[in-house]
């Protein structure tokens, strides 16, 4: 240990993870925190990181305020329907009314607009999407990070939360290791944003084997947003809330280019529409939500579903007939060579050409995320003039940890914010954590040398495993005493798959599974006590999978916890099969203990804020 080297950095702002909605914050934070030290950290290198790191073929959350497209209230209203009616209202507006205009700097910064030609607007893809030209997208708003940030580490994992010595429960910085030169970084912070993403191989992935690390979400999306707070006791709402997407068999290639632009459609092997043969099913479990338009993306998924199982598989997108508008070919090509390439070369390597052959479409399994049709995440305070008490405690975003901020997929409850939301979301965390600074509420942090000096020796423990335990074997890889990262991540994958609604499954699980389920993960836990890492990669891996471990774990307690089948199509509860609002038409929030690690959960009531704003009005 003592051959490590420590880095200390003391800032006012520290941005963990400089995806979209980090590379929003390290902005904003500038522009209201003129004098303030701005520190930004990524594990890889924020020109190319998080899920946007290859481009998007789509911004998915643009209002078209400027020409009345949409108002606020219309997203809100879509969000709402299609998560079942489960959302944060107040922080749902509260994006929606700020988002054009970080669209609006995207396209002054350089970003590649389609356009209307008859119109001249942006061009729609859908009713809430634009078209981009969006190879660039990334390195365009890490420009807009680098330029507002003091400083900006990449290659450096956090984590572990700091928290102040002096006051309880508040955040007091970050640490993390370069996972190139294995040097320890302390940073001491008076507010940090917590902005790493959402998770991705927690269950099983479809593509194993040789297509392993072939997944829809990042690969390298691993949880921290979930498990850095969840580590020091803040409130997370909605983790049972997991997605499950329709996408191009293999690639992941995603559809909604295909849906809404080409206007493509599905069908059974039989060249049938089987969404309507399961209308009348559906109806029974969920009610007159079934009626509901769009139709929420979670029952489009459960007709997917119950057909496959029914045996009409495979399902195929019907491209034949789009694909004959040399324009629309176009698009169907351009649109995953700017966004998923590895799509087009399934198809190359397949021999399909979509014009000819309908491809295929699968199911995925499910991911854990807060900005795509779905909102797992942190528990957070709203904006003050929209948010009812019990979701309002000062500052907008901030967790249940006081100096402790999140966006984009870490917050909970706030659906469809997609990249561009997730940007803005990370600029109203930041201008919230200036504010924080600016009222004095984060004086007198201390954070002993012996906090930092106890986490550097828990880090860094899996190289001493490794080096320790690798004595001890005579032959071949397997080791008596220590596991290696991917031994312990197929483990976990197999019990999120297995026990907790992935695809082994087709999705189902119950509460005797989920007790089961749970056994296992903590036993998972105690050995990762001992899993080893022979180089500083490895010790990254060691640590994406502690943190997806966590995630899985209050996953599995939030699922366990709801009785019901909110979102058939992202999972059941084969013991609560029906949607049932009577006793679950609210949110879940659960809180981890740091000391027992035991978590506790409890329903909030989910207000209805646009309506019941409309209903006063009118009255
Ligand atoms: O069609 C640590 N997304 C789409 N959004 C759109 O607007 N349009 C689309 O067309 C989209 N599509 C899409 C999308 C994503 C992917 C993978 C595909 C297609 C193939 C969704 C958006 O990308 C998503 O909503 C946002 O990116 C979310 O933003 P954010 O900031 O919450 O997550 P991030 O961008 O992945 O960034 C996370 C960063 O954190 C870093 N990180 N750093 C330090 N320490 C740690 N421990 C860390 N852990 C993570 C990461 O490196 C990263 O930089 S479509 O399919 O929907
Ligand atoms: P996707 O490419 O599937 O991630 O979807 C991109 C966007 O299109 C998201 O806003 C989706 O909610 C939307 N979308 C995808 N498929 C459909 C569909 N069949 N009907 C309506 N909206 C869709």
């Amino acid at each position: 240990m003592a051959k490590i080297k420590t880095h200390y950095e003391d800032c006012d702002v520290l941005v963990v993870g400089g995806g979209m909605a980090g590379t929003g914050a390290a902005f904003e934070a500038r522009h209201w925190g003129r004098d303030l030290k701005i520190v930004c950290v990524d594990k890889a290198n924020i020109d190319r990181s998080g899920a946007v790191a290859q481009g998007l073929y789509a911004i998915n959350c643009y209002i078209g305020m400027q020409w009345d497209e949409n108002q606020p209230e219309d997203h809100v209203r879509y969000a709402r329907n299609d998560l079942m009616g489960m959302v944060r209202e107040d922080l749902g507006y509260d994006m929606a009314r700020h988002v054009d205009s970080s669209v609006h700097m995207f396209d002054e910064w350089g970003l590649p607009m389609m356009k209307n030609e008859k119109t001249g607007r942006y061009l729609r893809e859908g009713k809430w999407q634009i078209m981009i030209h969006g190879e660039s997208y990334k390195p365009i708003v890490a420009e807009a990070a680098k330029k507002s940030a003091d400083k900006i580490y990449n290659r450096i994992m956090v984590t572990h939360l700091l928290m102040d010595e002096e006051k309880e429960n508040r955040v007091g910085g970050a640490v993390g290791f370069n996972m190139r030169t294995g040097d320890y970084h302390v940073f001491r912070a008076k507010t940090v944003i917590v902005a790493a993403g959402g998770a991705s191989h927690i269950f099983k992935p479809r593509a194993v084997g040789e297509g392993m690390g072939r997944t829809w979400y990042a690969p390298w999306s691993n949880g921290s947003a979930y498990a850095l707070p969840i580590a020091v006791g803040a409130k997370m709402t909605q983790m049972e809330n997991r997605i499950v997407l329709c996408r191009f068999k293999d690639g992941y290639g995603p559809v909604g280019a295909y849906f809404l632009h080409l206007k493509t459609y599905t069908q059974n092997a039989n060249g049938e529409n089987y969404e309507k043969k399961w209308y009348e099913q559906t109806k029974e479990l969920v009610g007159e939500y079934i009626d509901h338009h769009p139709t929420p993306t979670c029952l489009r998924n459960h007709a997917f579903i119950q057909e496959t199982i029914a045996g009409g598989g495979p399902i195929h997108m019907v491209t034949t007939e789009a694909f004959q508008d040399p324009h629309l070919e176009t698009v169907g090509w351009e649109n995953f060579l700017g966004m998923t390439v590895g799509q087009a070369v399934v198809w190359a390597s397949q021999n399909i050409d979509p014009k000819y052959t309908n491809p295929e479409l699968t199911t995925s399994e499910p991911y854990v995320m807060g900005s795509h049709a779905t909102c797992s995440g942190a528990w957070v305070s709203g904006p003050e003039d929209l948010s009812p008490p019990e979701y309002f405690w000062g500052y907008n975003r901030m967790l249940t940890v006081d100096g402790l901020f999140g966006a984009g997929d870490t917050v909970g409850g706030s659906a469809h914010k997609f990249s561009s939301g997730s940007f803005t979301e990370g600029r109203l965390a930041a201008k919230a954590a200036v504010k924080y600074i600016q009222d004095q509420k984060a004086e007198n942090i201390n954070v002993t040398d012996k906090q930092c000096e106890d986490f550097k020796e828990v880090i860094y423990k899996p190289l001493e495993n490794y080096t320790v335990g690798q004595n001890e074997i005579t032959g071949g890889t397997v080791s008596p005493s220590y596991i290696s990262p991917i031994q312990g991540l197929q483990r976990l994958q197999r019990i999120m798959d297995e026990y907790v609604g992935g695809i082994a499954t087709n999705y189902m699980t119950n509460a005797n599974m989920l007790k089961r389920g749970l056994e296992l993960l903590e036993w998972l836990q105690e050995d990762l006590e001992n899993v080893g890492a022979e180089d500083y990669h490895q010790l990254m891996r060691a640590w994406e999978l502690k943190h997806r471990a966590l995630t899985s774990q209050c996953v599995t307690e939030h699922t366990m916890f709801r009785e019901e089948t909110r979102w058939p199509g992202y999972y059941y509860r084969g013991d609560h099969m029906k949607l049932d609002d009577e006793k679950w038409h609210c949110l879940t929030v659960s809180r981890r203990d740091p000391k027992t690690g035991k978590f506790t959960l409890e329903k909030v009531p989910v207000y209805h804020i646009v309506d019941e704003k409309e209903k006063k009005q009118a009255s």
